[in-house]
């Protein structure tokens, strides 16, 4: 990160691990909010409980709500209805946001709630020890589901556009440059906006998945930013046959 954005933006230095992608989505965040010319004075950033949580509070040089697991949105709901002027902003994990609030992201769709949500995705519980979460793709390992999981994962931007999101993007931070524009438009967006940020989490998720998903080579973290690249296909580019088994990034809008 710029010493620029870091000094304007950021109270302290970050504790995520290396390789974190939580961190590139901050930076993404922060570059996105120079372009869009967003006044930390006027937003009100909102997370729940893990890693994920911890990318505004206690960084942010803004107003920040830290809250209780997985009632991040429930929070950023009331904010926003006593203060409709203020931006107000969500960033939390996929255990915070989709997995123990699951109910309060369909809700917050479903009611167009005029507010921006990032989960940072990186399908695990990470904080706690890299237990499963709704994300987890099928078969992965985490220390829950040390044989692999035997459940599907949600696709988030299935679910939450079903739900009736009107703003609906998935972007990995292994795309940074897209990132940034996906976060400038989703600041933009004047109704309910939601992102599936595609983070990663060498730490817990990379260790416990290393011979499943082959990220054995000369660094966890290089493998990982491969991997998530191999993954993703432009849902503008993709036809049916390659998005098989992939997963699809880019914007929906609902045209209302
Ligand atoms: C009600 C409640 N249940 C469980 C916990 C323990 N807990 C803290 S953080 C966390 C996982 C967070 O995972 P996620 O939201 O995916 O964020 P990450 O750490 O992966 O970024 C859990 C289960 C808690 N703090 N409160």
């Amino acid at each position: 990160m710029s010493e620029m954005l870091a000094e304007k933006y950021l109270r302290q230095s970050t504790p995520f691990c290396a390789g974190c992608g939580h961190g590139i989505f901050m930076n993404a965040f922060l570059h996105a909010v120079e372009e869009v010319g967003l006044n930390f004075r006027d937003a009100v950033f909102v997370s729940g409980i893990g890693c994920g949580a911890w990318v505004p509070s206690p960084h942010f040089r803004a107003d920040t709500l830290h809250v209780t697991h997985g009632r991040a949105i429930a929070f950023a709901t009331g904010v926003k209805l006593t203060r409709p002027e203020l931006d107000v902003i969500v960033i939390s994990g996929d255990g915070d946001i989709a997995t123990i609030g699951g109910n309060h992201l369909i809700h917050a769709a479903r009611r167009n709630v005029p507010i921006k949500v990032f989960c940072l995705n990186n399908f695990v519980y990470g904080m706690t020890g890299g237990q499963v979460s709704a994300t987890t793709p099928q078969g992965d390992i985490t220390s829950t589901t040390r044989r692999g999981n035997p459940e599907p994962p949600f696709d988030l931007v299935e679910l939450v556009r079903g739900a009736g999101a009107p703003y609906v993007a998935r972007f990995p931070v292994a795309a940074p440059r897209k990132l940034i524009k996906g976060i400038t438009n989703a600041l933009r967006f004047d109704q309910f906006a939601f992102m599936d940020v595609l983070s990663l989490c060498p730490t817990q998720y990379g260790r416990a998945n290393r011979e499943r998903r082959g990220f054995d080579g000369p660094s966890l973290i290089w493998s990982m930013l491969e991997w998530q690249k191999e993954l993703c296909v432009d849902r503008q580019k993709a036809t049916s046959e390659d998005a098989k088994g992939k997963m699809l990034t880019g914007e929906w809008y609902e045209k209302s």
